[in-house]
C-alpha cells in the first residue's frame, strides 16, 4: 500500500460497454461510487436526488445485463436518471445538470443515444416502450426494451392503458416496477396499498425462498422449467396478481438494492422468449444517504446542500412564494365557506395544498398522479354544489384537456383551476414550462381566465374564483416569489372582465397580463428616457376581455403592446381578434403582441429564460422603439 487514495473504479467506466467487461464482483464498488458521485453532483447543482439514489443498483444491473443503447432503456419521468447519465458518457458534464447550456434534469433524446425516449411528465414509459417493442418486431430486430416505472407513476391511468395493450398483444417487453412506496409525497390510492400487500404476502415469501434455493443450484435450461412451475404454483397459492391478469408475467418482489438478486433475475428475464414481464423491485428512496433517508420527502427535490450535514442552502427570497400566497388565500376563503374543497394530483407540497390539508384534512383530496381523473372528479364535486379548486400545475393540466373541455366547460361547471408554475419555470426546462394554458383555455367558451400581476392580486383572484359559481374559472400564477407587498388576509372579489390602468401615458400602451408587470413598469421608465410616454395597464383577465379598456388604449395611443408569459395564441391573440373585428386596426394602430417565442426554451435561470424569450424590459423597450420606426435607437437600446 502506498497510502495514496485509490482511483475510483468508476473512472474505468466511461460507457456501459466498459461496465460489462468488469467482473460481477466489482459491481458493488461501482454502485457505491456511483451513489457518491450522484450525491456530490446534486449537492452543487440542486435537483432530484432521492429518486436517483434509490435506483443506483438497478441502473448498474440493467446496464450490466442489457446491451444498451441497442437494448432500449426507458426511464419513467426521468428524474431518477442522474446515475444513468453518469454511467452513459455524461459524467464529465454531470455538474452542469439543470443549468443553462448544461444537462437536462430528465432524459432527453437530443442529449444521448442512451436516452431513447425523453420524459419529465410521468407514466409514459410503458406506452413508449410498447411502441419501441412493436417497431422492433416490425423491423425484424431482436433488441430488448426495458421500462422502469415508479409506484407513484403507476397510479396514472396511462400506465394501465399501456399494460392492457401490451398484455393483449403478448409483446416482448420488460417493465421494472421501482417500488419505493413513495411518490413525491407518500403515495395514495388502492395501488399504494396493493403493492405492500404483494410484498408481505406469506405465500409469496415462501415461494420466493424455495424458488431462490432451487434456481441458485440449477443449470439455466432447468431454471426456465422451474420458472414455469413456480408461476403455476404461485397462481394456485394466491391467485394471479393484477399484473398477471393484465397479461404480464409477474416476477417479484425482489430487493432492488441487492445486486446478487437483481442480476440473475434480469438475466433470466432477458433470456425469456416471449410475452411482457413485470419485475417488482423494492427499493428505498434516498437509499445510502442518511439525510435523504431521514427526510419526509426523501430529498425528492433539493437545492444545493452540504454533503456532510445534508443541510440545504437557505432560500434568499424576501417575499413568500406565489404557491404559499395561493394556499393562504384559499385557506382564508375556505374558513368562510365550507363548500370549498381542493384537489391535487400528487403534488401537495408543490401546490401548497399541504397547508390546506393540515387545516382542512377532510376537504383536501390527493388523487395521485391522475390529472385527468382529478379534473372530472372536480367536475362531479361541482355538479353537486361544492366549490372545487383543481390545483394543478399549468404543464400537467395539459394532460387533462379533454376533461377540461368535455366534463367542465361544455357543462359550464364551476370548477376553479388554480394553475401554478405558469410561464417559464427555470431549471426543470421546457417540459415543465406553463406556456400553453392561456392558449388552450382561452379557446373555451364560458371560461373566466385570470392572471395576477403581483401577490395581492393573486389573493383577490382566489376570492374571485371562490365567488364565481356559475361557470368554470382559472387563475394562473408563476413559480417563485412575489414582489414583497403586504397582503390582505382575505381577498376581495374583482369585477369580472375588468382590467385597470397602473400608469397613465400618451404614445405607447403596454397592456400586460401576469407577472411581467414589473418589467413593463421598468420599460415605461426606460421609454421616458427616450422622451416617450407610456401607459401601463393590467389586464387582470384574459377572458372575458376588458373591451372598454382595450378600445381606449387602442384609440389613445400610437402603439399598443400586449405582454404575457404564454405562447402565441393566448391573451394577445384575443386582443388582436377583438381589435380586428371592432375595426380598431383600420386606422394605423401599431399593435405588437409579445408572447413566448414559437420554440421550446431549454432550462436556465428564469430571468435568463425570459431574456432569451424576449420578454424582459429591454425587449419591451426595443419593441416600442421599433414600432415607432426608431430602429437605430432600438438597436442601441439592445446593447445598453
Ligand atoms: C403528469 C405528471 N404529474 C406530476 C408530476 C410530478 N412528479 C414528478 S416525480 C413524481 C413522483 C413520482 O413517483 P414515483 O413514480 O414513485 O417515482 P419516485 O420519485 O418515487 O422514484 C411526481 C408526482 C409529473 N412529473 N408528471
Amino acid at each position: 500500500m502506498t497510502g495514496q487514495a485509490q482511483t475510483p473504479l468508476l473512472d474505468q467506466v466511461p460507457e456501459p460497454s466498459a461496465l460489462r467487461q468488469l467482473p460481477r464482483s466489482s459491481l458493488r464498488q461501482i454502485a457505491d461510487e456511483l451513489r457518491q458521485e450522484t450525491i456530490n453532483a446534486v449537492s452543487v447543482t440542486g435537483g432530484h436526488l432521492g429518486a436517483g439514489l434509490g435506483v443506483v443498483e438497478l441502473t448498474v444491473a440493467i446496464h450490466y445485463v442489457f446491451n444498451t443503447p441497442v437494448d432500449r432503456l426507458i426511464w419513467d419521468v426521468g428524474h431518477q436518471a442522474y446515475p444513468h447519465k453518469i454511467l452513459t458518457g455524461r459524467r464529465d458534464r454531470i455538474r452542469t445538470l439543470r443549468q443553462g447550456g448544461g444537462l437536462s434534469g430528465f432524459t432527453k433524446r437530443a442529449e444521448s443515444e442512451y436516452d431513447p425516449f425523453g420524459a419529465a411528465h410521468s407514466s409514459t414509459s410503458i406506452s413508449a416502450g410498447l411502441g419501441f417493442a412493436v417497431a422492433r418486431d416490425l423491423k425484424g430486430g431482436s433488441n430488448h426494451v426495458v421500462c422502469v416505472i415508479g409506484d407513484g407513476a403507476m397510479s396514472a391511468g396511462m400506465a394501465y392503458e399501456a399494460m392492457n395493450n401490451a398484455g393483449a398483444r403478448k409483446e416482448r417487453l420488460i417493465v421494472i416496477l421501482n417500488d419505493n412506496d413513495m411518490s413525491i409525497a407518500p403515495p395514495v390510492g388502492a395501488m399504494s396499498a396493493y403493492l405492500p400487500r404483494l410484498i408481505s404476502s406469506k405465500e409469496y415469501r415462501g415461494l420466493r425462498k424455495i424458488g431462490k434455493r432451487l434456481t441458485s443450484v440449477m443449470p439455466r435450461f432447468l431454471k426456465e422449467r422451474a420458472r414455469r412451475a413456480e408461476h403455476y404454483a404461485r397462481g394456485l397459492a394466491v391467485g394471479g396478481t393484477l399484473f398477471d391478469e393484465l397479461g404480464f408475467y409477474y416476477v417479484g418482489p425482489i430487493d432492488g438494492h441487492n445486486l446478487d438478486h437483481l442480476i440473475p433475475v434480469l438475466e433470466n428475464v432477458r433470456d425469456m422468449k416471449n410475452g411482457p414481464v413485470l419485475i417488482h423491485a423494492v427499493t428505498k428512496k434516498g437509499k445510502g444517504y442518511a439525510p435523504a433517508e431521514a427526510s419526509a420527502d426523501k430529498y425528492h427535490g433539493v437545492v444545493k446542500f452540504n454533503v456532510l450535514t445534508g443541510e440545504q442552502t437557505k432560500s434568499s427570497a424576501k417575499a413568500p412564494s406565489y404557491t404559499k400566497v395561493f394556499a393562504e388565500a384559499l385557506i382564508a376563503e375556505a374558513e368562510r365557506d365550507d363548500r370549498i374543497v381542493a384537489i391535487t394530483a400528487a403534488m401537495p407540497s408543490g401546490t401548497g395544498l399541504d397547508l390546506f390539508e393540515k387545516r382542512f384534512p377532510d376537504r383536501c383530496f390527493d388523487v395521485g398522479i391522475a390529472e385527468q381523473h382529478g379534473v372530472t372528479f372536480a367536475a362531479g364535486l361541482a355538479a353537486e354544489g361544492l366549490k372545487p379548486f383543481a390545483t394543478i400545475y399549468s404543464t400537467f393540466l395539459q394532460r387533462a384537456y379533454d376533461q377540461v373541455v368535455h366534463d367542465v366547460a361544455i357543462q359550464g361547471l364551476p370548477v376553479r383551476f388554480a394553475m401554478d408554475r405558469a410561464g417559464l419555470v427555470g431549471a426543470d426546462g421546457p417540459t415543465h414550462a406553463g406556456s400553453f394554458d392561456l392558449a388552450y383555455l382561452g379557446t373555451l367558451p364560458g371560461f373566466v381566465i385570470m392572471a395576477p400581476s403581483d401577490e395581492v392580486e393573486l389573493t383577490h383572484m382566489v376570492a374571485t374564483a371562490a365567488a364565481i359559481d356559475d361557470r368554470p374559472s382559472a387563475v394562473r400564477y408563476p413559480r417563485g416569489e412575489g414582489i414583497g407587498l403586504e397582503r390582505p388576509k382575505v381577498g376581495t372579489p374583482l369585477e369580472i372582465g375588468k382590467g385597470r390602468i397602473i400608469r397613465e401615458g400618451t404614445s405607447i400602451a403596454l397592456l400586460n397580463l401576469g407577472t411581467r408587470m414589473q418589467q413593463c413598469l421598468l420599460a415605461a421608465e426606460k421609454l421616458s428616457a427616450y422622451g416617450l410616454s407610456a401607459t401601463v395597464a393590467d389586464a387582470r383577465f384574459a377572458k372575458p376581455l376588458d373591451h372598454d379598456l382595450v378600445r381606449r388604449l387602442a384609440r389613445e395611443h400610437e402603439v399598443l403592446i400586449t405582454v404575457e408569459e404564454g405562447a402565441i395564441g393566448g391573451f394577445g391573440a384575443h386582443v388582436m381578434q377583438f381589435l380586428a373585428l371592432a375595426g380598431l386596426l383600420d386606422h394605423g394602430l401599431k399593435i405588437r403582441p409579445m408572447t413566448l417565442p414559437d420554440r421550446f426554451i431549454d432550462q436556465d435561470s428564469p430571468e435568463k429564460m425570459y431574456e432569451i424569450a424576449g420578454l424582459d424590459a429591454k425587449s419591451i423597450v426595443e419593441t416600442a422603439l421599433n414600432a415607432l420606426g426608431r430602429e437605430r435607437e432600438a438597436a442601441l437600446s439592445n446593447i445598453a
